[in-house]
C-alpha cells in the first residue's frame, strides 16, 4: 500500500469546471455517464490526466466527442490515465458501469434496504466514477438519475430540481443542478421507496427554504425532533455566525446502513437511523441530544466545509474541527453549558488522550496516511474542536466572530488549508499568536505543572507554569505551545476576588474590563516556563486552573486535597467544581488501587463520602451537573494514567467505591429517585432531562448493591416506564447483576421490542458493554442472534464496539476477548473495511497492558496482518500497531 504525504501536495494540473453526471439505476447493474468540462490548472500543462477510479468497468471515453483509442489510456485497478490530453480547454465523457448491489463497503453508490445510496468522503466518488477525487477539484454538477418509477420512486440529488418526467417501460427521470462549486466528496445520489416530512424555514433575510426529511413510511412520526432540530440549528447559525442557508432547498435521508453518523453533502444530508428517529417510548434523552448535534453539526458543514473546503485531506480538521466545535456551542447554547462542556471534556480524556499517547497519535493535521478513512479520528474532530475553542478563549466571543467573518469573506468558494483559518482570526484581531501553530503538528497531550507560593508582605500571589509534551512515533523532541490556561483565585470565604494585574514577561498587565472588575483571566503560556505574578491580592486564595477546561492538557498543579474539597464546595466556575471532584476522585482510585495491587483490605475516605453527599442534597445546583458531578472517572482515563493498566484492580476499585458509595448514601439515593419521578408527558427540555438523569444516576448506584428492595425498586421503575431513557436505565440497573432476574428483564426488554432494530442495537450494546464474568461468552453467542446482522455498521458498533470499550471482557486475562475480537475484525474486513478497521483499532494500545496481556494481543495482530487479502484500511492500523 502507497503512503500519502502531506509534504508531496501539488495543485492539480487540470481544473474541472463543470461535471454533467448522468445515472441509468439498474437492479443488477448501473451505468454512469460523466460528462466533464476540463481546463489546465497549470499554465501550459501537458501532463497526462490521472483520474481515480476503484471497482469500475470502464465502457467508454470520448474527448472533445470523439471516442479514445485504447493506445492513448492505460487502465490500472486505481487508475485510468489519459495520455495526452489536448492542450487548453476540452470535454471528457467517460461512460462506466457497476454494480451497487455488491458494494457492501457502504462507500461509493450501494443499497441499503433496497434504496439506492451514495457515501462519497473521502474518497468514494473514485467509486462512481473515474474522477480526480481529490477535494480541490471544485465544479459545477448536474445529475440526471433515471430509473424504475415503482421500484425508486424518489429520486433526490444535490441542489435543485430543474426537470423531471415519465420515461418508457415504467421508467423516470430527474435533472438536478447545483449552482455551488462542490468538491466531489459532497455529491449525493439517493432513489427509492421514501417519503417526507416537509416543513419549512425563512430565513433571516426573508427567503423560505423547504425542508424535508426522507425515511420509510412507517419512520415518519419519528421525525419530529429531527425537524426541529434542524430549525434552531438554521436559526442559530444565523444569530451566532450570521450564517443563513444558500439554496431553497434542504433534504435529509435516513439510511439504516451507513458507515459513520452522517453525512453533509450539499443540500442533501444523509444520516443512519439513530441520528435522526426518534420517539420518546424508544429514543432517550441521549439519543434526542446525539440528533440535535449532528442534525446541527451536518446543517453547519454548509458553511465551514462545504461553501469553504479543505485544500486536501491533510486539512480535514479544517473543516471538522470547526464544526464539532460549533455543534458543541449550538448544543451548549440549547441546553446547560457546563453539563456540555464536561460531557465533551469526559469524552476527551476517555478516547483522545489515550490514543494521543499510543502507536496511533498523530497531530490534528497528520503528516501522512495509507486510508484516509483511518483519519477520521477522535484527534482530528474534538481535539480540533479545542483547538479551534481556544482561538475564542482568546479572542473572545465577538473577536472570534470577526475571525469567521474575514475567513468567509477570504475563501468562500474555495479550497484552502489550516494556516488560512489561523491567518484570518489572526489577522481579525491584529494578533500573533505565537506557537499556536504548533498544535496543528504536534501530536501529545502536553502536561502543565503548576505550582504556587503567595507573598504576604508584597500581596502577590504567583503561578510557575512548566509545560512538557511528550515524544509521539516521529515526533521524539516537541517544541512548547501556546497554552491559554483561564485562572480566577477566591478567596477564604469562597468567593471570586477582584483581579487587577499580572506581573509576566518583564511587564505589567492591568486588567480591566470597562471599569468592570474581573473575576477570570487567560494566561498566554507559551514558553517552557512562565512566571506570572498577581498583584494586590490581600490573602492566600485558592487558585482555580483551567477554567472552563481552557486548553486541552493535562494538569498537574500542588492543589492540596483540602484545595480541593474547598473549591468542590465553592468554585463560581462550575466545571472546576466537577473537576475538583474528579480529581479526588482520581487521587482516591489510585490510592486504592495500589491497595488492591498489594490485596490490601479497601476502604473509602470519609471525606469524600461527605463531599459527593453534599452536592447529592444541594438544592441550587443543577440536577443533570449532580449527576454529573456523582459519577466517577471511567475505567478507560484511569487506566490511561497508569504506567501498566490494569483493568482488574481499576474494575475492583471503581466497582468498590460505587457500592460503598450506595451504601453510605442509600437514604439519599432512594430520596432522590423517588422525587424525581415524573407523571407529565415526555419532554427534551434541560429540567426534564436533568431530572432523569439525577434520578438514572441514583437507580445505577442503588442497583450495585444487589439488595432486595433496590431490585423490586428497579422492576417497578422497569416496568411503570413511560419513556425509553428511564425503561433502559432501569433495565441497565437490572442487568448489573447475574442472575434471574437480569436474564428476565433482558428477555422481556428483547420481546417488547424485537421489531424496532434501533431498540434492539440498544440491547445488545447494553450486553456487550457488561461486567458480568464470563461476558465473552455471551457476545459471542450474541454474534449469531438473528437480530444481528456483520452488514450493518450500527449492529457492529453496538455489539462489537461495545464489546471493545469495556475493559474487563475485552482484555479477559485468558485472552479470550483479543481472539474473539481477532476473529470478528477478519471476517467483517471481507464486508466492510472501513468498519473493520474501527473495530482492530481497539488492539493498538496493547502494550500499555502487562506482559500476558501483551502477548496475546500481539499474537492477534500478528494472525491479522498476515492474513490473505488484508484490506489497506485494516492493515494500517494493524501495522501502526505493531511498529
Ligand atoms: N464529514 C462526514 C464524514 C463521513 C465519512 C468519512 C469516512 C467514511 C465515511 C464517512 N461518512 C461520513 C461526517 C461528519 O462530519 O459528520
Ligand atoms: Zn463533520
Amino acid at each position: 500500500p502507497k503512503e500519502i504525504f502531506l509534504k508531496d501536495y501539488k495543485k492539480p494540473d487540470y481544473l474541472f469546471d463543470t461535471v454533467d453526471l448522468e445515472f441509468q439505476l439498474g437492479d443488477e447493474k448501473t451505468m454512469v455517464t460523466s460528462k466533464i468540462a476540463v481546463s489546465p490548472g497549470n499554465e501550459g500543462t501537458s501532463s497526462p490526466l490521472a483520474l481515480h477510479g476503484c471497482d469500475l468497468k470502464l465502457l467508454s471515453i470520448k474527448i472533445n466527442g470523439t471516442e479514445l483509442k485504447s493506445d492513448k489510456y492505460t487502465v490500472d485497478p486505481r487508475h485510468l490515465t489519459i495520455l495526452t490530453p489536448p492542450a487548453g480547454v476540452f470535454n471528457m465523457e467517460i461512460v462506466t458501469e457497476i454494480y451497487p448491489q455488491l458494494n457492501t463497503s457502504l462507500e461509493g453508490l450501494y443499497r441499503s434496504t433496497g434504496n439506492f445510496c451514495t457515501q462519497c468522503e473521502a474518497e468514494g466518488f473514485r467509486k462512481i466514477t473515474y474522477f480526480q477525487d481529490r477535494p480541490d477539484v471544485m465544479a459545477k454538477y448536474t445529475c440526471r438519475i433515471e430509473g424504475d418509477k415503482t421500484l425508486y420512486p424518489v429520486l433526490l440529488s444535490n441542489g435543485n430540481l430543474i426537470e423531471q418526467g415519465d420515461l418508457e417501460g415504467g421508467k423516470h427521470y430527474a435533472l438536478w443542478e447545483d449552482p455551488f462549486k462542490k468538491p466531489c466528496y459532497l455529491f449525493a445520489l439517493v432513489a427509492g421507496q421514501l417519503e417526507c416530512r416537509e416543513d419549512s424555514f425563512v430565513t433571516c433575510s426573508g427567503r423560505k427554504v423547504t425542508l424535508r426529511i426522507w425515511t420509510p413510511a412507517q419512520d415518519l412520526p419519528k421525525t419530529s425532533h429531527a425537524m426541529y432540530s434542524l430549525k434552531e440549528a438554521m436559526k442559530w447559525d444565523e444569530e451566532v455566525f450570521g450564517l443563513e442557508y444558500d439554496l431553497d432547498l434542504f433534504n435529509i435521508v435516513v439510511v439504516p446502513d451507513f458507515n459513520m453518523g452522517a453525512m453533509e453533502n450539499k443540500s442533501l444530508n444523509v444520516f443512519q437511523s439513530r441520528l435522526v428517529l426518534a420517539s420518546p417510548e424508544a429514543a432517550t434523552d441521549g439519543d434526542y441530544a446525539a440528533i440535535l448535534g449532528v442534525i446541527g453539526h451536518e446543517y453547519f458543514h454548509n458553511w465551514t466545509g462545504n461553501r469553504v473546503t479543505c485544500r486536501d485531506w491533510f486539512q480535514l480538521t479544517l473543516k471538522e474541527g470547526l464544526t464539532v466545535f460549533r455543534d458543541q456551542e449550538f448544543s451548549s447554547d440549547l441546553g446547560c453549558r457546563t453539563v456540555k462542556r464536561i460531557a465533551d471534556v469526559s469524552k476527551l480524556r476517555s478516547y483522545q488522550f489515550p490514543q494521543d499517547a499510543g502507536p496511533m497519535a498523530h497531530p490534528i493535521r497528520p503528516l501522512s496516511y495509507i486510508k484516509m478513512d483511518n483519519f477520521y479520528t477522535g484527534q482530528l474532530l474534538f481535539l480540533g474542536a479545542e483547538v479551534v475553542r481556544m482561538y475564542k478563549t482568546m479572542f473572545g466571543a465577538s473577536g472570534f466572530r470577526k475571525g469567521m467573518d474575514l475567513y468567509f469573506q477570504r475563501h468562500d468558494g474555495q479550497a484552502v488549508t489550516c494556516e488560512d483559518f489561523y491567518a484570518a482570526m489572526c489577522d481579525a484581531n491584529n494578533a500573533h499568536l505565537p506557537n499556536f501553530l504548533q498544535w496543528y503538528s504536534q501530536a501529545g497531550t502536553p502536561t502543565v505543572k503548576v505550582t504556587s507560593s503567595y507573598d504576604e508582605g508584597s500581596q502577590a500571589f504567583s503561578l510557575k507554569l512548566s509545560q512538557e509534551v511528550p515524544p509521539t512515533p516521529g515526533q521524539p523532541m516537541k517544541e512548547p505551545m501556546f497554552i491559554p490556561v483561564a485562572v480566577g483565585l477566591v478567596d477564604s470565604t469562597g468567593k471570586d476576588m477582584p483581579l487587577t494585574s499580572i506581573y509576566s514577561d518583564g511587564r505589567v498587565q492591568t486588567l480591566s474590563n470597562d471599569g468592570h472588575p474581573i473575576f477570570t483571566t487567560v494566561l498566554q503560556f507559551k514558553k517552557n516556563e512562565e512566571e506570572f505574578i498577581f498583584n494586590n491580592v490581600p490573602e492566600r486564595p485558592v487558585p482555580s486552573l483551567l477554567r472552563g477546561y481552557s486548553a486541552p492538557i493535562r494538569l498537574d498543579s500542588d492543589l492540596t486535597e483540602s484545595d480541593l474539597y474547598f473549591l468542590l464546595a465553592n468554585d463560581s466556575d462550575e466545571f472546576n467544581r466537577w473537576e475538583a471532584g474528579q480529581i479526588l476522585a482520581r487521587k482516591l482510585m489510585f490510592s486504592l488501587v495500589a491497595d488492591f495491587q498489594q490485596q490490601k483490605t479497601l476502604a473509602l475516605n470519609t471525606k469524600f463520602v461527605d463531599g459527593l453527599r453534599a452536592i447529592l442534597r444541594s438544592t441550587s445546583l443543577d440536577k443533570e451537573f449532580i449527576a454529573k458531578a456523582i459519577t466517577l472517572p471511567g475505567q478507560g482515563e484511569i487506566m490511561d494514567m497508569m504506567s501498566i493498566a490494569d483493568p482488574d484492580a481499576v474494575h475492583a476499585v471503581r466497582t468498590f467505591i460505587k457500592k460503598e458509595l450506595a451504601f453510605q448514601l442509600k437514604d439519599d439515593l432512594l430520596a432522590a429517585v423517588t422525587s424525581n419521578r415524573s407523571s407529565e408527558a415526555y419532554a427534551f427540555n434541560h429540567d426534564s432531562v436533568a431530572r432523569r438523569a439525577l434520578k438514572n444516576t441514583c437507580l445505577a448506584y442503588l442497583a450495585s448493591l444487589n439488595e432486595p428492595d433496590v431490585t423490586e425498586l428497579a422492576l417497578n421503575e422497569y416496568k411503570c416506564a413511560t419513556n425509553m431513557t428511564e425503561q433502559f436505565a432501569a433495565l441497565a440497573a437490572l442487568s448489573q447483576n447475574p442472575g434471574q432476574v437480569r436474564e428476565d428483564a433482558l428477555l422481556d426488554f428483547y420481546n417488547k421490542w424485537q421489531q424496532d432494530y434501533l431498540v434492539v442495537s440498544k440491547w445488545f450494546a447494553l450486553q456487550a458493554t457488561s461486567d458480568i464474568p464470563g461476558n465473552v461468552a455471551n457476545v459471542q453467542k450474541l454474534l449469531a442472534h438473528p437480530a444481528f446482522d456483520m452488514r450493518n455498521p450500527n449492529k457492529v458498533y453496538s455489539l462489537i464496539g461495545g464489546f471493545c470499550g469495556s475493559p474487563v471482557s475485552f482484555h479477559a486475562k485468558d485472552g479470550s476477548g483479543y481472539k474473539f475480537l481477532g476473529e470478528v475484525v477478519l471476517q467483517l474486513d471481507k464486508i466492510n473495511p472501513q468498519v473493520a478497521s474501527r473495530m482492530v483499532s481497539a488492539f493498538s494500545r496493547w502494550r500499555r497492558y502487562d506482559e500476558t496481556r501483551q502477548a496475546l494481543a500481539k499474537a492477534q495482530l500478528e494472525m491479522i496482518i498476515s492474513a490473505n487479502g488484508l484490506s489497506e484500511n485494516v492493515y494500517e492500523i494493524a501495522l501502526k500497531s505493531l511498529a
